[in-house]
C-alpha cells in the first residue's frame, strides 16, 4: 500500500494571502491532511532547490518573504539556476508533484481564462498543465475573477475530466454556485477514487479536477462578489497591471473590497479542500 500523500502549493502563501494569514492557513492545511491519515507535502523553491514537503521554518520563510517569486512551470529553470526562493503555482506544483509520484493535490481556486482574454491572451498555465499532467486537483473551481464559462470550455477542449463534489454545479470560488452545470458529480472519496482510477486505466495523461464548493457558512453571495470583482478589475485596468501580477493584484483588491471577507472564505475553502483531498488520497492508496 502506497503512503497517501497530498501535494499543496505555495503561491497561495507567497502571493495569494497576506502575512500572517498565509502562514496560518499553510499550517492548517497540513494539519487537515494529517488528521485524515495522509502526509502533506507543501511544494516550493528555496534558494534554487525544489522542496517537496517544506518544513515549518521553510513555510515561515516563504510566508514572511517580500521577495519570493511567483513560479509557474516556465519559471522553474531560471529559479533553479539563479537560486531563487519562490512559491509554486498550480501549474508548477502539478509538474513537480508528478515527478515526485504524488497524484493528489489540494489548492484554492485554479487559474483559468481571464476576462478580456480576447485582447490580452491571458490564459493561466494551470490549464495547459491540467491538459498534460496526470494529477487530481481538488479546488473550489476557478477563481471568480476569471471568465468561468471560457475556463470550462478550455477544460473541455483539453479533455480534462471535471467533477463536482456532492454538487453538479461549478462552484465560483467565493460562492457556492456559478449557475454553470458540470457534467459529473461524485458523492464520496471512494467515488472520486474510482473515477480517477478509470481515468488512469484508460491511459489518459491529463489531470482531473474535483470541484468542492466553499463551506456554506463562509461562502459569499454571488451578487456581492460580482460587484467587488467589477471594482477590482477597474483598479487593475487603471493601474495597468499585466501578466503574472494580475491574479495577485486582483486577490488583494478583493480582500480590500470585501473588507477581509474574501480572506475568510479563502481560508475556509482551502482547509476543506485539503481535507477532501486527503480523504481521496487515502482511498487511492488502498486501491
Ligand atoms: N488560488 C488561490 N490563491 C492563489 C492562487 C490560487 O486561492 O494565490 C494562485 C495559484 O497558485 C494559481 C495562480 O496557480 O494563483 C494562478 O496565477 P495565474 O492566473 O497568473 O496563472
Ligand atoms: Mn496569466
Amino acid at each position: 500500500m502506497a503512503t497517501p500523500t497530498v501535494a499543496l502549493e505555495s503561491t497561495v502563501i507567497t502571493h495569494g494571502l497576506p502575512f500572517p494569514h498565509n502562514l496560518a492557513i499553510a499550517r492548517l492545511m497540513e494539519a487537515e491532511v494529517q488528521q485524515q491519515g495522509a502526509i502533506p507535502a507543501t511544494i516550493g523553491v528555496i534558494a534554487g532547490n525544489i522542496v517537496v514537503g517544506l518544513d515549518d521554518a521553510q513555510l515561515e520563510q516563504l510566508a514572511r518573504s517580500t521577495t519570493a517569486h511567483k513560479l509557474s512551470r516556465r519559471d522553474l529553470p531560471v529559479a533553479l539556476a539563479q537560486q531563487w526562493d519562490g512559491g509554486t503555482t498550480v501549474a508548477a506544483t502539478m509538474a513537480i508533484a508528478r515527478r515526485a509520484g504524488i497524484s493528489v493535490f489540494a489548492t484554492g481556486g485554479i487559474g483559468g481564462v481571464h476576462r478580456g482574454y480576447q485582447h490580452t491572451l491571458d490564459i493561466s498555465a494551470d490549464l495547459t498543465e491540467l491538459a498534460r499532467t496526470p494529477v487530481l486537483v481538488v479546488c473550489a473551481g476557478a477563481k471568480a475573477i476569471l471568465d468561468l464559462p471560457a475556463t470550462l470550455e478550455y477544460l473541455e477542449t483539453q479533455s480534462v475530466p471535471i467533477m463536482g463534489y456532492q454538487t453538479d454545479e461549478f462552484p465560483a470560488f467565493y460562492s457556492q454556485s456559478s449557475g454553470m452545470p458540470i457534467p459529473a458529480c461524485a458523492d464520496s472519496p471512494a467515488e472520486v477514487a474510482a473515477i480517477w482510477r478509470a481515468h488512469r486505466v484508460l491511459g489518459n495523461e491529463a489531470g482531473m479536477l474535483l470541484c468542492v464548493p466553499p463551506p456554506a457558512e463562509s461562502a459569499l453571495p454571488r451578487a456581492e462578489v460580482e460587484a467587488a470583482i467589477g471594482r477590482a478589475l477597474q483598479q487593475a485596468e487603471r493601474a495597468g497591471v499585466r501578466g503574472p501580477a494580475v491574479t495577485p493584484f486582483l486577490l488583494a483588491a478583493m480582500a480590500k473590497e470585501t473588507h477581509g471577507e474574501s480572506i475568510t472564505t479563502n481560508t475556509a475553502l482551502l482547509r476543506q479542500n485539503a481535507r477532501v483531498a486527503a480523504q481521496v488520497a487515502v482511498v487511492i492508496s488502498q486501491q
